[in-house]
């Protein structure tokens, strides 16, 4: 009800952070590109198999100079998977403790997202590309309850044998084929575009197949390098379309990971993909790193070392894209402020800061992965972060449970209308 909207509001007042003003609206007006690398961890940024890079695009992306990218950016996704991602990166709220919030809620909440805040506030055509079924987590009613003004789903491309594996169309022929939607959509547009071959069980036709699978033995383990190659020649061949029409230029591209590829249900494989003797539950949290880039022509880019998660990725973008958002319920920082709180929650409650991990009632050093055994003063500070996870995660819970956005109306905002969005393949 509406007097829990407003302890939503004064815990937000109480904990804001100001976005950092020396990247406010360094992309003004620009594109943006979101591109979602399904099940893509940060380790295989840099990674080398049989002396091959296995993902030599993102590497260098990760590298230029006008990037900022981040390693220290962890998923935060629970049951909820692909769509706890979306759920964040969209609205910075957070997936539910159990199930997918899009799915339970997609339809009938009312939302404050990224693509209608940018459609209203700065003329941005909206746009979401998938080359798998529009239904999958309830995509195509959560999109309408986003705002959003497109959804190009499966039926909008063409599937012939061999285009499709697992959930989706190979990457390649869905960017392939979204090419001639790009061309046509107004610009400026803020596009996510969701890749999907790189999902578990990692099955990849022989043809695409150009890197080795790797040999730990572990079946759902050794094809994850394959299709993260694959993606990875994806994106490349992407990159060179954007640079060939000149749209590198104006467009601010958005790289995130979802969620893992190897689950905690595989330690002895992953610790044979890292080189480690072991891999534990603090090893295993530290391995839900993803990576986060911004690639922009001019952006004045470097590895940035912040903490941080999918939670903080809209408040990030909105600053660079100079946006104002005044009041928005949202419940990540902007990642490149120097004041950025760097706790990130983990959807069970685990956490990571600078210093400690948390996993389960186990506490860790970050930096050495020693467990610790606090003293009381310690103890304290350790239950202090762990109660500000909870409660970030307890409110953000509130805020969707209760539909609580549906009495919330900041000045500058007109409440979406579901209805007003009609996916259907317009017949041309
Ligand atoms: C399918 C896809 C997969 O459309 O996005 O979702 P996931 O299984 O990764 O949650
Ligand atoms: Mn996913």
């Amino acid at each position: 009800n509406v007097s829990d909207l407003r302890s939503v509001r004064q815990y937000l007042k109480a904990n804001y952070v100001k976005p950092n003003p020396a990247y406010n609206g360094v992309a003004k007006g620009k594109n943006v590109l979101v591109i979602h690398l399904e099940s893509f961890q940060q380790f295989l940024i840099g990674y080398k198999w049989k002396g091959k890079e296995v993902t030599p695009n993102l590497n260098k992306i990760y590298h230029q100079k006008d990037t900022i990218s981040f390693d220290n950016f962890f998923n935060q996704v629970g049951q909820g998977k692909t769509s706890d991602a979306e759920m964040m990166l969209e609205n910075s709220l957070f997936g539910l403790q159990s199930g997918s919030a899009m799915s339970t809620y997609g339809t009938s909440n009312t939302f404050e997202s990224a693509p209608a805040i940018l459609h209203q506030q700065a003329g941005y055509t909206t746009a979401v590309m998938h080359g798998g079924a529009g239904s999958f987590w309830n995509r195509d009613n959560a999109y309408k309850s986003f705002g959003y003004q497109y959804f190009m789903p499966l039926s909008y491309f063409k599937n012939k044998p061999g285009y499709y594996i697992g959930y989706g169309l190979k990457d390649k022929i869905f960017f392939d084929q979204s090419i001639k939607y790009i061309e046509r959509l107004p610009q400026p547009f803020y596009l996510k575009m969701i890749t999907v071959t790189n999902h578990y069980p990692y099955n990849l036709d022989k043809k695409n197949q150009s890197i080795d699978k790797t040999n730990t033995g572990d079946e759902t383990v050794d094809g994850y390098v394959q299709t993260a190659h694959y993606l990875d020649q994806a994106i490349g061949e992407l990159m060179r379309w954007m640079k060939k029409t000149g749209l590198d230029k104006k467009t601010l591209i958005v790289f995130y990971g979802d969620h893992y590829g190897i689950s905690g249900n595989h330690h002895k494989a992953s610790a044979e993909l890292l080189k480690k003797d072991s891999f534990n539950d603090f090893d295993n949290l530290q391995f839900q790193r993803v990576p986060l880039m911004f690639h922009m022509k001019g952006l004045k880019g470097g590895i940035n070392h912040t903490y941080g998660g999918e939670i903080d990725v809209l408040p990030t973008l909105l600053n660079l894209l100079g946006i104002k958002d005044k009041d928005t319920i949202q419940f990540g920082y902007d990642l490149l402020s120097k004041n950025a709180p760097q706790i990130v929650a983990q959807r069970n409650g685990d956490f990571i800061t600078p210093e400690y991990s948390k996993v389960g009632s186990d506490y860790y050093d970050t930096k050495t992965g020693e467990r610790i055994k606090p003293d009381k003063k310690l103890k304290a500070k350790l239950t202090a972060i762990s109660n500000k996870v909870t409660t970030q995660l307890s409110l953000s819970d509130r805020v969707i449970d209760g539909n609580l956005l549906r009495f919330y109306r900041p000045k500058w905002f007109t409440t979406v209308k579901p209805k007003d969005y009609d996916y259907n393949k317009a017949t041309s």
